[in-house]
């Protein structure tokens, strides 16, 4: 690999060690981190390294690991679906998941002496957790209702699996995208309302018509951070969806070797766009493929506002419906994995399908099983028609298992949600993000409400606390919401939130 780490003057640490070995490298070491125990185990392997396999190592849990899988576009066979349960059951010493807000699914509790027979299962399963972590592309997130919307413009998953299927060498590992200068985030929108956050992703593909041909206009540099959070911007450019796969492979190598990586705070893509300006990074793209790209088709086709996907939708295939269940704050138990297969075995078609937003959606439902469908007794659990408030929560990890996290979030988040709904009556949803520090895994500034970890002093007490983020808007025209209010203890923060939500979003307090 002609790779720029290796000429880069001064190293960080983390350049260091790639540079010293690359962290694909401990594929071929798993049985002996599995005979030697993680407390064993090379340091920089146990907590860096393992993250190419998708392993990462969690000082709130040591010697329990999580296990991030790779879903493309977020969909998941019941049988993958029951391989994971099955490990989540078997070697999951805390016995959950997580969907996440990529469309995709964390295992937790994982021990290193169980890593052989899990990546074994895996792999019979057709699944993958390969570079999934660190200084690699993460899930590449695609249209949740592809392929069955029925306003459809462009079936986002067989894109997103040849992107994945070439940056990882099907799922084998592929070190010629193993030692990027950062995480890299792609997206692929294929419906009219941007599910997918383009906006925030370094590349982003929107669909566009160009001459009458339907294709994608492309944005790329959108990233959060502690430090700089972005939107994407436009590359003036279109591709047709056949050109996609190349496109990304070209901007990954300009990335790769000629990205930054002196400071870790600033070596994601708009770093590097930033320094050479839009037109300079464009050229270099067209000169890594060897070919000019076409001009951006004037107006792309995100013209709706983003849908939840919650509740019963018929299909573009006639008699088939799609169901969208409310996964609070997207946390299952092996038992509700097995379930969820079960029901999408006996009413769909063995398919289900993970959202942005931590929910699921089961496809290919006919007319005549829905009633029985709507029947099952997870779907008390798993609601259909979650109150406004419940319906929009996103949350991402938090201090349980997060050793960033400033704040807890998961039980947090819904302690509050449940005690506000008791009070108030809302006629529509409110998008409420709770994100346990800075660097925005739940993605606070795409929010009506965003709630960012903190520690506060109160009293002269540290405490937890939030920062708010507001006027987040998805769909056509998104933009990021910007911080409104700063320091806010946590346990005070109810009676603002239904202030905001009384003033700003029309809720009204219920009689008691
Ligand atoms: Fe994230 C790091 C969880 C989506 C920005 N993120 C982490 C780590 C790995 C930190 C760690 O090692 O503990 C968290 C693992 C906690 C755990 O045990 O679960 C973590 N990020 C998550 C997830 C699980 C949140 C969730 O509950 O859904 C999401 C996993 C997605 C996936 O399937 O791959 C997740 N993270 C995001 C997103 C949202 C997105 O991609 O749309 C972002 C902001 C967008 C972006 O990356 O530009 C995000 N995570 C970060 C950052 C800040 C990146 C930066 O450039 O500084 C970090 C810290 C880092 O990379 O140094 C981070
Ligand atoms: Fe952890 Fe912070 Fe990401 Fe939440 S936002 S998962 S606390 S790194």
């Amino acid at each position: 690999m002609t790779n720029a780490a290796t000429a880069t003057v001064s190293l960080n640490k983390f350049e260091k060690f790639k540079a010293e070995k690359d962290g694909l490298a401990v594929k071929a070491e798993l049985e002996d981190f599995a005979r030697m125990g993680w407390e064993a185990m090379d340091e920089t392997d146990r907590e860096h390294r393992l993250k190419w396999l998708g392993i990462f190592f969690r000082p709130v849990t040591p010697g329990k690991f999580m296990m991030r899988m790779r879903l493309p576009n977020g969909i998941i066979t019941t049988n993958q679906m029951r391989t994971l349960a099955e490990i989540v059951q078997r070697y999951g010493c805390d016995g959950n998941a997580d969907i996440t807000t990529r469309q995709n699914f964390q295992l937790r509790g994982i021990r290193i002496e169980d890593l052989p027979d899990i990546f074994c299962k895996l792999k019979s399963a057709g699944l993958t957790s390969i570079q999934s972590g660190m200084d690699n592309v993460r899930n590449i997130t695609g249209s949740p209702v592809a392929g069955i919307d029925a306003d459809e413009l462009i079936d986002t998953r067989g894109l997103c699996c040849q992107v994945q299927d070439r940056l990882t060498n099907n799922g084998e590992g592929n070190p010629a995208f193993t030692n990027l200068p950062r995480k890299f985030n792609i997206a692929i929108a294929g419906c009219r309302d941007n599910s997918v956050h383009a906006e925030i992703n370094d590349i982003a593909f929107v669909p566009a018509y160009k001459d009458g041909i339907l294709g994608f206009n492309v944005l790329v540099g959108g990233f959060f951070s502690a430090k700089r959070c972005e939107a994407a911007v436009p590359l003036n450019a279109w591709v047709p969806p056949s050109d996609v796969v190349g496109l990304c492979i070209a901007i990954l190598e300009l990335y790769r070797d000629r990205g930054l990586r002196a400071n870790r705070q600033k070596a994601r893509l708009m770093w590097l766009i930033d320094e050479w300006g839009i037109d300079k990074f464009r050229a270099e793209v067209e000169k890594q493929l060897a070919h000019s790209l076409q001009p951006a088709a004037e107006k792309d086709e995100i013209i709706w506002e983003k849908r939840d996907h919650i509740g019963i939708f018929s299909q573009k295939q006639p008699g088939l419906n799609y169901v969208g269940l409310h996964i609070p704050v997207g946390r299952v138990y092996a038992q509700d994995m097995f379930d969820l297969a079960r029901i999408a075995d006996v009413y769909g078609s063995g398919e289900i399908r993970l959202t942005v937003e931590q929910n699921v959606i089961i496809p290919n439902i006919p007319d005549s099983r829905l009633k029985a469908f709507l029947a099952e007794p997870i779907l008390q659990k798993f609601s259909i028609n979650p109150e406004p408030l419940k319906r929009a929560l996103v949350s991402c990890t938090g201090a349980q298992f997060c050793n960033f996290a400033l704040i807890e979030t998961k039980n947090r988040a819904l302690e509050t949600i449940q005690e506000l709904s008791a009070e108030l009556s809302l006629t529509k949803p409110v998008r409420i993000h709770w994100t346990g520090c800075p660097n925005s895994c739940a993605q606070p500034q795409v929010a009506d409400i965003g709630l960012m970890g903190t520690k506060v002093r109160k009293n002269g007490k540290t405490l937890e606390g939030v920062d708010i983020y507001m006027g987040g808007t998805v769909g056509k025209d998104a933009h990021l919401g910007s911080c409104v209010m700063k320091s806010i203890p946590c346990e005070d923060l109810k009676p603002i939130l239904q202030d905001l939500l009384i003033q700003r979003f029309g809720a009204q307090l219920k009689e008691k």
